[in-house]
């Protein structure tokens, strides 16, 4: 009971520890453009893909439940996207459950 209560009272330090700082939203570019999907639905996420140090940009999308790799040939804080190519493993594309 004294640890529940513990927890408890700690709780809501954790959250505020974790609330996150969002900014602006601004459109993300790929050869000039806004980043657009068919249906919507992005799942996006920022990680280093190929381990060169600057950070990459991965969109899940509805259709097809496919994931887009957009390689960043720019900075961590100008990053530059041109292409992309849909995740494959053994050269066919992942495709997730989706709909
Ligand atoms: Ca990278």
């Amino acid at each position: 009971m004294k640890l529940l209560l513990i927890h408890l009272l700690l709780l809501p330090l954790l959250v505020m520890a974790e609330t996150p700082n969002f900014q602006a939203w601004q459109y993300v570019y790929a050869n000039g453009s806004p980043i657009q999907l068919s249906l919507g639905h992005a799942a996006p996420c920022v990680t280093d893909w190929d381990g060169d140090g600057v950070k990459d940009l991965l969109v899940g999308q509805y259709t097809g439940g496919m994931i887009r790799l957009y390689l960043n040939s720019g900075t961590n804080s100008s990053p530059v996207f041109t292409t992309f190519t849909y995740l494959q493993a053994d050269g066919v594309n992942i495709q997730l459950p989706y709909g």
